[in-house]
């Protein structure tokens, strides 16, 4: 099996330390249990090496062997195909952990993300630019709640699409943005409370940490 190579910024601001999207690859690839090495870009010289691997000039991104993939979507789709622990094989229970993928990304973080940057800019406001954004956030987690109602996880068992929604919830949270939403709020209290998560975490965070020891000595 080739060696998988996760890289992600080599330093990062002290705001987005815990949620650098390398997050969610790290958490997919300790709860398979599979192991990885972790590599830096530097965060303020992007050079066309990094662009040659993620266009944007974004970070993360995996290699396996001679597979490249940037888009963390993309990279726990295909953990997720290496690893029956974060995605069934069964046809229709691996429909369901795909469809679930998507509907985090592009139905929940769609909305979430715009509504985090406003956030994290301090840009909210009385405008109708926030009140549309924030609106569109409310519509999608009041389907998250009703979603939520009953079941643990998006599907059967906890999955690599439980990695992607419960990330991008937390970012709503950070921002105390569940207060009304006590299911979502639970939900991401149960994913993130599992060590996989925390371990994930907390190697980014000493990672950035690190960095911020070398400069010092520098
Ligand atoms: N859609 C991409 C987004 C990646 C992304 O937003 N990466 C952030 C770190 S979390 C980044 O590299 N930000 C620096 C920049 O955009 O210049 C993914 O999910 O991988």
């Amino acid at each position: 099996m080739s060696e998988l190579i996760l890289t992600t910024f080599d330093w990062v601001p002290e705001m987005p330390r815990g949620f650098v999207r390398d997050v969610r690859v790290r958490w997919a690839l300790e709860e398979a249990g599979l192991p990885y090495r972790v590599e830096s870009v530097p965060f303020r010289d992007r050079g066309p090496s990094h662009f040659a691997h993620q266009p944007f000039g974004q970070v993360p991104w995996l290699i396996d062997g001679d597979v490249s993939l940037f888009e963390s979507g993309a990279i726990l789709l295909h953990l997720g195909h290496r690893s029956e622990v974060l995605m069934p094989v069964e046809p229709r229970a691996r429909a369901e952990t795909m469809e679930w993928i998507f509907a985090a990304l592009n139905s929940v973080e769609m909305a979430s993300l715009p509504w985090g940057l406003l956030k994290f800019s301090d840009a909210t406001g009385d405008g109708p630019g926030w009140a549309f954004i924030d609106g569109f956030l409310q519509a999608r987690l009041r389907h998250m709640e009703t979603i939520l109602a009953g079941r643990e996880w998006l599907t059967d068992r906890f999955s690599v699409a439980d990695i992607l929604m419960a990330d991008v919830l937390r970012l709503v949270d950070r921002f105390d943005g569940l207060a009304s939403y006590p299911l979502c709020r639970a939900y991401v209290g149960r994913a993130t409370s599992r060590p996989a998560f925390e371990k994930a975490r907390a190697d980014q965070i000493a990672h950035f940490a690190a960095a911020d020891r070398k400069i010092s000595r520098d």
